[in-house]
């Protein structure tokens, strides 16, 4: 695992890999470290410290947010979502975004239910650290779960795609992995089909690949939130 880069520029990309533009706590970053896992491809990846954002990262993603990805010949991409549909589809390997353009839209559908959870998250961290209340943002979160819960149900299905693990399963899993760290499991254990379908996703060789473990979170979470600049390289050698 690379340090955040902090000043300087990186050079083109070497053939046959795919850089990618992250920070390591990031739950948009990680479904695309996810998707380069699962698929089996070759990649290197770029921390950026999102707290002292150098100048040339502009260039590799317009929003200067991550994650973004970019290619040997020079193609930049961004936006989680369509960073993970184009890895899909331009690498070989396990197709993750079903070919069915209804059940494409129906994960589409599902990600845009559950969309506005990590905000939630991020109060959720906010109000703990200065010893708020949690109980409405808890409650705004439950209704999501539910969401997911009645998803899961209607499908009758172990992962939200179907029998295997699909796209929709790796772009909803980074909101589930910081669950612990924001007393956020009593809500799971209201909703008994998602928490046995993230008990499964804990098997998953990529999640396992790419887990982080919550006592690092709760580090990078403190350190964030106090405007720590090397927040993001928490847990670095
Ligand atoms: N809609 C974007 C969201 C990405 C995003 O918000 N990333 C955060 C890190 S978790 C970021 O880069 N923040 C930097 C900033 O806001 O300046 C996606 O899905 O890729």
């Amino acid at each position: 695992m690379t340090t955040s880069e902090r000043s300087l520029s990186k050079g083109p990309v070497p053939q046959g890999l795919i850089r990618l533009y992250s920070m390591r706590f990031c739950p948009f970053a990680q479904r695309a470290r996810l998707v380069l896992v699962a698929k089996g491809i070759k990649h290197e990846v770029v921390n950026i410290n999102l707290k002292n954002k150098p100048d040339w990262f502009f260039e590799k993603s317009p929003l200067g947010l991550v994650p973004s990805i970019e290619t040997s010949d020079g193609k930049i991409i961004y936006e989680s979502p369509i960073v993970c549909e184009y890895l899909d589809e331009a690498f070989p390997g396990t197709r993750l975004i079903p070919s069915d353009p209804y059940a494409k839209a129906e994960q589409k559908m599902l990600l845009e239910a559950f969309s506005a959870v990590t905000p939630i998250y991020h109060k959720i961290a906010f109000a703990m650290k200065n010893n708020e209340d949690t109980a409405e943002l808890k409650s705004q979160f439950f209704e999501k779960l539910k969401k997911l819960e009645e998803a899961l149900a209607k499908k009758n299905s172990p992962y939200f795609g179907g029998e295997s693990v699909s796209m929709i399963d790796y772009m909803l899993w980074p909101s589930f992995e910081p669950f612990c760290i924001f007393g956020l499991e009593d809500l799971m254990e209201k909703t008994p089909q998602v928490k046995a379908w993230h008990d499964r996703m804990l098997q998953d060789p990529a999640v396992k690949a790419t887990f982080i473990e919550p006592e690092v979170f709760l580090e990078f979470y403190k350190l964030y939130s106090q405007d720590n600049l090397d927040a993001v390289d928490y847990g670095l050698n």
